[in-house]
């Protein structure tokens, strides 16, 4: 059975790419759901319906697990997803806090994400619990969404785009960044091109993988072996999807409506 994979549009494949490395033998049903994208500003309700929409659609299609590769989503409405579908394992994705605190000398954090990431109680809980006493520069970057939603990640557009934010929390003292958005390691580059050798840039889609990893093995939901399918669909206009997306992905793909 295949693993439901989501995220309001191209950001998820970051985290995706990680996942097809690290579980090869699984079939993965990426959705991209860009009728409501950018998430950002959305609210909360409209957050929790889409994710109940979205789970329907991969129930419909027999997964065995969800994977929400989507910071804001994940903020907003995994709580709400779980309780409605409590015998299916669903992973969510958080910013990358805690290494970030264990890396930072100065004791600033600065972290780039969603308006609807930064404002949730589960940011403020994850910095409670993971980085109590450091100081957080917070960095909301809708622009930077609709960049990769554009598929506009190189070059010396990216690195003008991101430079006043990277400089913003620079100068509020951060020594390390966070890229708490799933779109934004489209512009890791940039942001590592701006910020210089020594500030480490991090993200979470590795251990997502990893995470999926453990949990689709203590459900003993791990396919052996075998070459894992990769499908694409979104819910908005497929073929502008499926043009970024080949961009991002690095292959031609064909994109099916939701
Ligand atoms: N990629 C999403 C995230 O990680 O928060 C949401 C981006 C958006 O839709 N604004």
């Amino acid at each position: 059975r295949p693993i439901g994979v989501y995220d309001s549009g191209a950001g998820g494949l970051s985290v995706l790419r990680d996942i097809r490395r690290a579980l090869p033998a699984e079939d993965l049903i990426y959705v991209a759901d860009t009728a409501y994208v950018p998430y950002g500003e959305k609210s909360r309700h409209t957050i929790v319906a889409r994710a109940y929409a979205l789970a329907d659609f991969f129930l419909a299609q027999g997964v065995k697990a969800i994977a929400v590769p989507c910071n804001t989503a994940t903020a907003a409405a995994i709580g709400a997803l779980r309780e409605r579908h409590p015998d299916l394992p669903i992973v969510g994705i958080e910013p990358a806090v805690k290494p970030a605190a264990r890396l930072t000398r100065s004791g600033v954090i600065g972290v780039f994400a969603t308006t609807g990431t930064l404002a949730s109680q589960k940011f403020r809980t994850l910095v409670q619990r993971e980085a109590p006493g450091h100081r957080i520069a917070l960095k909301p970057c809708p622009g930077w969404v609709l960049a990769v939603e554009a598929g506009q990640t190189e070059g010396a557009a990216a690195r003008e785009l991101v430079r006043p934010a990277v400089r913003e929390v620079l100068d509020a003292g951060a020594d390390v960044l966070v890229l708490g958005c799933t779109h934004f390691p489209f512009l890791a580059e940039a942001v590592r091109a701006e910020a210089g050798d020594t500030i480490p840039v991090l993200d979470t889609g590795a251990a997502v993988a990893r995470q999926l990893g453990r949990v689709l093995d203590r459900h003993a939901l791990l396919r052996g072996t075998g070459a894992g399918r990769t499908a694409f669909h979104a819910s908005g206009d497929t073929e502008a999807f499926a043009a970024v997306a080949a961009r991002l992905w690095g292959e031609p793909l064909r994109v099916a409506p939701m």
